[in-house]
């Protein structure tokens, strides 16, 4: 830690990673030492007075975006929770540690002797992938709980990636664009303008976006909304929603065709290339010009351009995975990367070699066990077991039917999936019939208002961090570990509140039926042991010797079990982060498949292209807007917000309203829609009543409306958000609509009606 560097002033510098979304930045922060009447055992405590990006961060060099100085905004919110609560009567009120978990303990039990271990759910929620204590210790919980019923955030995200790249690669090895270092990069369905990037850890997308065009490069955005993102670019192509898929098969195909593939050295590494290209020969620019609304010539030109640049890279975001040919499409951008020979080169797609905790980076380099889908399906709807999890379109279906196996109590753990999963509504419904509900959560929210107990956790300032996953899909190898900046809080009766990985490792042993007095020490040392047994005695001997506990301890195996022998103390020792280096070729040693070779055929995926032979087909049959819901939702983020739990911040969400649906002026025209004025919005399963923003920069024939929104709703304590409440977006979200392959939701792509109000 950093000592006060000014004695007169009582400031103090510290720094931190920012855990808000997956650019990582590093930030700048100054405390200030404030006399408070009677609070914390030196009568002193410190407030934050200041939040800037850290311009010595190894990374980030001083980037930030206008959410990373809100951490004190959270950190002061006076609604975060920062007591546990029950609910009595109908009403939160605040109760000790001890108390929280014995009702949790008494709850859980009951369900569990009522009717069996799979009646609890576990769902898990975004901040999960940015907290420590989560990445560490939910699998332990998981396996607590013995529950069959797992789900998470992944299955309304970036699921359709880590299958599709799971089954070409093995294990979770995930390719990613060199964009610091391309000629050329063609990025379908992403907005790092308004995300800062994800699937591919780098602060300052935008800068590094520039870069390429600056340093005379090509980045191509397909995006159905000219977003910023595609403002910035060298061109933007409006492809019809949910059909990237044949857009890139063409690729494949003009590239095959016109003798513009060039594999090179990856040919000796690639298994079922011939079976791959021949599976989408097909689907030629010609046949798939009206369904993606490109043009062939487009496409042809786009492809032999991909062919002739020295370097590409090819990447795709939440616009190609929540879609109906998720698996399909994350495929084929691999498979277009192998085809151009771009693949593990500089300036193409390649793989992270992260400081800790990267399964290829363990076992035998070259050779694994590759992955396994669809060992188990769900209940109600036989949706697919992905990575050990069911797809949250199930979620609101297993709670509401009953039989053997019915979800009668719920764990979310940072998590809203009132707002964030399809049938968000019947979700809402379904959680107030559960017989019991805890929530890991910092408020109380539309999902949570639901929870018989929730347990707070310390705030990010409060926190350790270390991105265990982002960091493995970084542009850089990079490594950083961020202290906790304030002390844990300390409640009327003198405990210390515990830190998250506590409270799940205490859910954890409650759940084992240890009880809730039980030591979470025992449970900590059993997710080390569990990792330690792969390690040599004499490495687990120098991290025991360095006495830490929790996420530290098991961080600092990682390190030292990782590719660079590394130790936290060296981390510690260098605050503004660790710069291992620009990514480097890893094939083959990346590889975990049984035959040591990239799938480019994986049979799954294969199966999956005869039903994109059938849309070609029904497309042409219909035209491009025909039926009852003649028009195609899609998504959209927005800079200031974070999907649904930043909006109690008044300096992000003042200003003017972003939940509004976009519409293009003709389509608004032809309907009688006026800009600022309501339209209902409708689907199958659900409908929205919604302010219409006129946007010439939208595909006609598609509306965006952004999701997270749908606050002030009885029984919920954000203040703020209540007052711009907007509506939740996932209402129109079909729990029938999935990429079949993984389950994943359809987000983008949903058929929908629209009038005026
Ligand atoms: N229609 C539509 N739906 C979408 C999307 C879309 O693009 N369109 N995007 C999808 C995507 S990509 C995602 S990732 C999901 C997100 O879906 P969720 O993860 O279900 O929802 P979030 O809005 O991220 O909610 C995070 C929750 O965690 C709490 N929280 C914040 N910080 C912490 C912490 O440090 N610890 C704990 N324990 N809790 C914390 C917040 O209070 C909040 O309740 O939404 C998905 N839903
Ligand atoms: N400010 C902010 N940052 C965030 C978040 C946030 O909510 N706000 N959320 C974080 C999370 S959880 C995630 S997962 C990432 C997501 O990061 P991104 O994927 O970069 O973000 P999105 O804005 O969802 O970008 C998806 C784009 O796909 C387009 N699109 C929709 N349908 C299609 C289609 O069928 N084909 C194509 N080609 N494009 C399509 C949309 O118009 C949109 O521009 O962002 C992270 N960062
Ligand atoms: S881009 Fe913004 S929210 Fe994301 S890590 Fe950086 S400062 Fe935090
Ligand atoms: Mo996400």
């Amino acid at each position: 830690m950093v000592a006060y560097g000014d004695g007169m002033t009582g400031t103090r510098t510290a720094f931190r990673t920012c855990p808000l979304c997956e650019a990582g930045c590093g930030l700048e922060i100054t405390l200030r030492r404030e006399e408070a009447a009677g609070s914390g055992p030196a009568g002193a405590r410190e407030v934050v007075q200041r939040i800037r990006g850290d311009l010595d961060d190894v990374y980030s060099k001083g980037f930030i975006c206008p959410k990373g100085s809100t951490l004190k905004h959270l950190h002061e919110d006076p609604d975060r929770l920062r007591r546990p609560v029950v609910k009595r009567g109908g009403e939160f009120v605040e109760v000790s540690w001890a108390e929280a978990f014995a009702a949790v303990d008494a709850g859980l039990r009951g369900v569990v002797d009522r009717h069996g271990r799979d009646a609890v759910a576990l769902y898990l929620g975004n901040p999960s992938a940015h907290s420590i204590g989560a990445m560490l210790y939910t699998s332990g919980l998981a396996k607590a709980l013995g529950t069959t019923n797992v789900y998470s955030a992944s299955t309304v995200d970036q699921r359709p990636k880590e299958v599709s790249a799971g089954l070409m690669f093995g294990g979770f090895t995930v390719p990613v664009p060199d964009i610091d270092r391309t000629d050329f990069l063609l990025m379908l369905g992403a907005n790092p303008y308004a995300s800062n990037g994800s699937l591919a850890t780098a602060p300052d997308w935008p800068g590094r976006l520039e870069a390429i065009i600056a340093r005379g490069g090509e980045v191509v955005v397909v995006d159905p909304r000219r977003t910023r993102t595609a403002e910035g670019a060298t061109q933007w192509l409006a492809i019809r929603p949910g059909t990237d898929a044949f857009l890139l098969a063409a690729i494949v195909s003009v590239l095959v065709d016109e003798g513009l593939a060039a594999p090179g050295r990856l040919v000796d590494h690639v298994a079922g290339y011939d079976e791959a290209v021949a599976a989408v020969a097909a689907f030629t620019p010609e046949s798939v010009a009206a369904v993606t609304g490109i043009d062939a010539a487009t496409i042809r030109d786009l492809a032999r351009r991909l062919a002739a640049a020295p370097t590409a890279a090819v990447y795709g975001r939440m616009g190609t995975t929540t879609q109906a040919f998720g698996s399909l499409t994350s495929w084929l951008i691999d498979v277009v990367n192998v085809v151009t020979g771009n693949l593990d080169r500089p300036g193409g797609a390649m793989f992270t070699k992260a400081a800790a905790g990267q399964a290829n980076t363990r076992g035998t380099p070259g050779v694994g066990r590759g992955l396994r889908i669809n060992r188990r399906q769900s209940r109600v709807k036989g949706l697919p077991e992905t990575l050990g999890e069911l797809p949250v379109a199930a979620l609101a279906g297993e709670i509401e039917t009953p039989g053997e196996g019915q979800i009668r109590a719920m764990l979310t753990v940072a998590g809203n999936p009132v707002l964030s999963n399809p049938v968000g509504h019947r979700l809402d419904r379904a959680l107030d019939t559960l017989e019991f509900m805890v929530s890991v959560d910092i408020y109380v929210n539309e999902t949570t208002r639901h929870a018989d107990v929730i347990l707070p956790v310390p705030s990010a300032l409060q926190k350790p961090h270390y991105d265990l996953a982002l960091l493995q899909l970084a542009l850089r190898n990079v490594t950083n570990w961020s202290e906790p900046i304030l002390p844990l809080d300390v409640g009327p009766d003198g405990v210390v509140q515990p830190d998250e990985w506590e409270v799940l490792a205490k859910l954890a042993l409650i759940a084992a039926g240890a009880g809730p007095d039980a030591d979470v020490a025992t449970f900590d040392d059993l997710v080390f042991d569990n990792l330690a047994k792969h390690a040599a005695p004499e490495v687990v001997a120098a991290v025991a010797a360095a006495g830490r506990t929790g996420p530290a301890r098991i961080v600092d195996l990682m390190l030292r079990t990782g590719p660079y022998d590394l130790t936290l103390d060296d981390l510690l020792a260098n605050p503004h982060g660790i710069d291992l280096g620009a990514l480097e070729p890893r094939l083959p040693e990346v590889l975990r498949t049984p035959s040591g070779k990239i799938e480019l055929a994986p049979p799954e995926i294969l199966g999956d292209v005869s039903r994109m032979h059938g849309a070609l087909a029904a497309a042409t049959e219909a035209g491009e807007r025909a039926g009852d819901r003649p028009f195609l939702l899609i998504g959209r983020r927005d800079l200031r917000s974070n999907n649904s739990w930043m909006h109690n911040v008044n300096v992000l969400v003042k200003g003017k309203p972003r939940c509004t649906v976009q519409v293009h002026p003709d389509d608004a025209a032809a309907l009688g829609l006026v800009d600022g004025a309501p339209a209902v919005v409708a689907s199958r399963v659900g409908e929205v009543t919604v302010p219409v923003e006129l946007f010439e920069g939208i595909r006609p024939g598609v509306v965006s409306l952004p999701h997270g929104w749908g606050h002030g709703v009885p029984g919920t304590q954000m203040r703020v958000a209540a007052e711009h409440a907007g509506v939740n977006s996932n209402v129109l979200t079909d729990d029938e609509a999935v990429d079949p392959l993984t389950g994943t939701s359809v987000l983008n792509g949903i058929p929908v009606s629209l009038t005026p109000a």
